[in-house]
């Protein structure tokens, strides 16, 4: 087995464990020491002294942050160090609009890089590999996180961004792209200008993509289709950016949290209390070594479980969780049935002749929301194949709406709109 840092991603859980011990105690105090933000709430919670706080047990009276508390704070209410020692900084706008923006040291860069490199190297980069990075080179982190890891990887980088998805094949083929990294949805419309071109690219290996719902179906579709191995990257513009909170391993039997950089809990969204190994609920995340601003006890919104804390068949130690399936502001109600858009996804991918794209539009009528699912798919398959499948499999009948390849809309740069509401 290969690994960028061996000793960091194979170290016992026990002295996982003791790390994180130290290392939250160090966070904590940081935070508190550098910013008011942190001070208040932490003496607004009742924790009166720096002393209080020795460990993880004592985390539990430390209270959560969400991502309203970076959008009350913008640009830098919640920065832990001077301006002059930011280098770079990311931002999210997500769906209200208002920015979350994240700084980052010197130090942040390279722990990002780091974080990055092992998921590289996880997914089975050497040195020297062609690696395609086409998220978009700016405020969204997918471009230079990618990019500042595979420097760290000693990978042999074309930054070609997002769009022109012409011009990327033709690079691939020139150069032998070996690595290709992007947002899911880009993934499978490579493959299908791919098509349109009548273009392989033999050299491809390993795709790693995150960033959108990505359901087993669709992963195991993206390695059909392209020939590679695909890989399932996660991480957030509070946490850092991609691939900070890690990536399945070649067992593609969950992410490994990168635990020497990340505490992580599972709490029930709406009780807030901790959740047992095994039990899905929202994914909440305290850094363990950032600086500008570390995330403590950061609501993720996303949903997952802890799969395993046993060492993985790939060797490495670090806690697995499943693969997001879906954000808890996600959840759709339809008829009293409760789903996410992933599970629509995953029985989709399910039926053959269905293509990789789809859309569920919700209409509301008189205050009755129906779900409608565009899908494209060959000639074989009928809306009604596609209304008895989901309703097997979700217990609910959406109207299936069968469409020619090409019909329904392509993301050509950034992340695809799956849900679509209508009224
Ligand atoms: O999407 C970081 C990223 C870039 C990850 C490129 C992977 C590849 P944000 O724009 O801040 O950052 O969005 C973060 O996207 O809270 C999840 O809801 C979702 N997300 C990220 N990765 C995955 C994944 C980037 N692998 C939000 N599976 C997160 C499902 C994901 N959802």
């Amino acid at each position: 087995m290969r690994c960028f840092n061996y000793v960091s991603e194979t170290i016992s859980q026990d002295e996982i464990i003791h790390y994180q011990n130290l290392k939250l105690r160090e966070t904590i105090h940081w935070a508190w020491a550098q910013n008011g933000f942190f001070r208040k709430r932490y003496t607004e919670a009742g924790l009166l002294r720096l002393h209080d706080f020795c460990n993880m047990g004592d985390l539990i009276n430390i209270p959560f942050t969400s991502k309203k508390d970076f959008r009350d704070t913008y640009p830098l209410g919640m920065c832990c160090v001077e301006p002059r020692l930011i280098r770079e900084i990311h931002m999210s706008s997500g769906s209200t609009g208002t920015a979350v923006v994240m700084p980052y040291t010197t130090s942040d860069i390279e722990q990002w890089a780091e974080c990055m490199a092992r998921c590289y190297v996880m997914a089975g980069a050497n040195e020297g590999d062609v690696v395609q990075i086409t998220p978009s080179f700016g405020l969204f982190n997918g471009g230079f996180g990618m990019y500042h890891g595979a420097q760290t990887a000693g990978l042999f980088v074309i930054p070609t961004g997002s769009g022109n998805t012409e011009r990327q094949i033709k690079l691939a083929k020139d150069f032998g792209t070996k690595i290709l990294c992007g947002v899911v949805s880009y993934a499978v419309r490579i493959h299908e200008v791919m098509q349109s071109l009548n273009v392989n690219l033999p050299n491809l290996k390993i795709g790693i993509f995150g960033a959108e719902s990505f359901s087993e179906g669709m992963r195991k579709r993206i390695e059909s289709q392209l020939e590679i191995e695909a890989f399932d990257i996660y991480g957030m513009t509070e946490t850092g950016g991609v691939g900070t909170l890690g990536m399945d391993c070649q067992a593609h039997n969950g992410i490994h949290v990168w635990e020497d950089h990340y505490y992580i809990e599972i709490i029930d969204p709406v009780t807030t209390k901790n959740l047992p190994d095994g039990e899905q609920g929202e994914l909440v995340v305290t850094s363990l070594s950032r600086q500008a601003i570390p995330v403590i006890r950061f609501r993720t919104g996303d949903l997952t479980k802890i799969i395993s804390r046993e060492k993985c068949e790939c060797g490495r130690t670090h806690t697995r969780i499943a693969k997001i399936t879906g954000r808890t502001d996600d959840m759709l109600i339809i008829k009293g049935v409760n789903f996410f858009p992933q599970q629509v996804e995953e029985a989709l991918m399910e039926i053959p002749g269905v293509l990789p794209q789809y859309q569920i539009v919700i209409e509301e009528n008189d205050g009755v929301r129906d779900v409608r699912i565009n899908v494209e798919a060959d000639e074989s398959v009928t809306g009604y194949m596609i209304e008895k499948h989901l309703k097997e499999r979700l217990g609910f009948s959406p109207k299936g709406d069968v469409f020619k390849k090409g019909e329904l809309p392509r993301a050509d740069e950034g992340k695809i709109k799956r849900v679509i509401y209508k009224k």
